[in-house]
């Protein structure tokens, strides 16, 4: 029997308006880049996907096409193979002091992967969901992810300000710094959104002042909305025993407060609350370490870093054999990734926690139909087939038009930051 052939790769980067959102590394752009593949089989049907834009990551997306045309869509492990084969000995390939992940060849695969999975279902007639194992819930549901900001929505006129939004826009471009306008920025996010649960990024600020950030949301929101806080690393492993103390009873979760399993590990042991990661273990190889260790309770997956939708599938079951929770981590992006994300989600039975989604950031889309809704915080698992979404190519167009406007090519938030302050740096630990 033989299965589809893939005639075509089609890869276009894209730069969308992000607003001014503060974490440790610095300050996004007024651009964020994503990249959207297409794969398109001989009989003319077409697979697509969304990764984290990179020029790099794009190159190496280039180089690959000698491998992908030609090759069937449902072979995936030969794929696998044959990339790592190839491009698995370069040896910048690492994930870096980010809060995100910088690795090529991981990238390069998840987005083969999911573009794959849609053209499978496409051919099938099935949803994504059901080439993971079906559908163990119908609605997936995200949290409320609150930033520190400056004034601005991001954009052509540099991060600029419409005076006559309102709602979530208005709240959207305001600045945010106190627990006050923390406390207002979830308000917004939960009217608009309807989410049920929050997460603060810091490292921003000096601890007590996010802390306190916190004691204002737990107050303000009260016990039934599980708060999270997550200062990606920028602690000190005193700093964070002493600051997590003063958070205990008030958290579902403290991610990340500090670097590496071992930092983790005595942070967890000494405060004796849940510590969720998307920074100490990151991959598969980090999965012994995280156990010896114990370094958190919960992974935060990501299917872009961790080579997929089956990965994080995969993940699922190890992080239920060793009695971890999951969730899912996020950085700016789309409807295709976010589509991606709700049919994994769907399709992994322990995924108990709200997701993370940086979407109420962005404003613009690349599927037909628009923006993705959201009910009472969650988005409805598509029924038909593939990933269930389709390119809107107008918009595709208008957004490659961004990205070669304006020159952005890879994310660098310390290098904007120090465009508002010169003499900021990057501190490993802050705090
Ligand atoms: O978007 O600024 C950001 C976040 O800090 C992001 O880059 C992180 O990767 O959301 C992320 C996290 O949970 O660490
Ligand atoms: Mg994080």
């Amino acid at each position: 029997m033989t299965g589809p052939v893939i005639k075509e790769l089609r890869i276009t980067p894209i730069a969308i308006t992000d607003p001014p959102l503060l974490n440790s590394v610095g300050i996004h752009a007024p651009y964020a880049l994503r990249t959207i593949i297409e794969l398109v089989s001989e009989d003319n049907i077409t697979g697509i996907s969304e990764i984290p834009g990179n020029v790099d990551i794009d190159e190496l997306l280039r180089q690959s096409e000698e491998i992908v045309v030609g090759s069937d869509p449902f072979q995936l492990n030969k794929l696998k193979s044959t990339l790592f084969q190839r491009y698995g000995h370069q040896e910048h390939d690492v994930r870096g002091d980010n809060p995100w992940d910088d690795r090529k060849l991981i990238h390069v695969y998840s987005a083969l992967e999911v573009a794959c999975l849609d053209l499978q279902g496409k051919v099938c007639n099935r949803p994504v969901v059901d080439l993971l194992g079906g559908r163990c819930r119908d609605y997936v549901p995200f949290g409320a992810y609150l930033f520190y900001k400056t004034e601005g929505a991001g954009g052509v006129f540099g991060h600029h300000i419409d005076a006559n939004a309102t709602g979530w826009a208005a709240a959207r471009q305001a600045r945010a710094e106190n627990p006050q306008e923390i406390v207002d920025q979830a308000r917004s996010m939960f009217e608009e959104f309807g989410f049920n649960s929050i997460k603060l990024k810091g490292g921003v600020f000096p601890p007590e002042q996010e802390v306190a950030a916190m004691h204002a949301l737990s107050e303000a929101f009260g016990p039934q909305v599980p708060l999270r806080f997550d200062p990606n690393g920028v602690w000190s492993v005193e700093t964070s025993i002493k600051y997590g103390k003063s958070l205990k009873g008030i958290l579902e979760y403290l991610e990340d407060p500090t670097r590496g399993q071992q930092g983790m590990a005595t942070v967890r042991q000494a405060l004796n609350m849940p510590l969720a990661t998307n920074m100490c273990t990151t991959s598969f190889e980090d999965i012994p370490g995280s156990i010896a260790l114990g370094s958190e309770d919960i992974i935060l997956s990501d299917h872009h870093f961790w080579g997929g939708l089956r990965a994080s599938v995969y993940l699922g079951k190890i992080c239920e054999t060793f009695g971890k929770g999951l969730s899912m981590h996020s950085n700016s992006h789309l409807g295709i990734s976010l589509i991606a994300m709700v049919h994994m989600a769907a399709a992994i039975p322990n995924l108990t926690y709200d997701l993370d989604t940086h979407y109420p950031w962005q404003s613009e889309e690349v599927i037909k139909g628009g923006r993705v809704k959201f009910e009472e915080g969650k988005v409805a698992v598509p029924t038909e087939p593939g990933l269930g979404i389709s390119l809107d190519r107008a918009m595709l167009q208008q957004l490659h038009e961004n990205y070669v406007k304006c020159g952005i090519k890879r994310r660098d938030d310390t290098s904007e930051m120090k465009k508002l302050y010169p003499d900021w740096e990057f501190m490993p630990i802050r705090w």
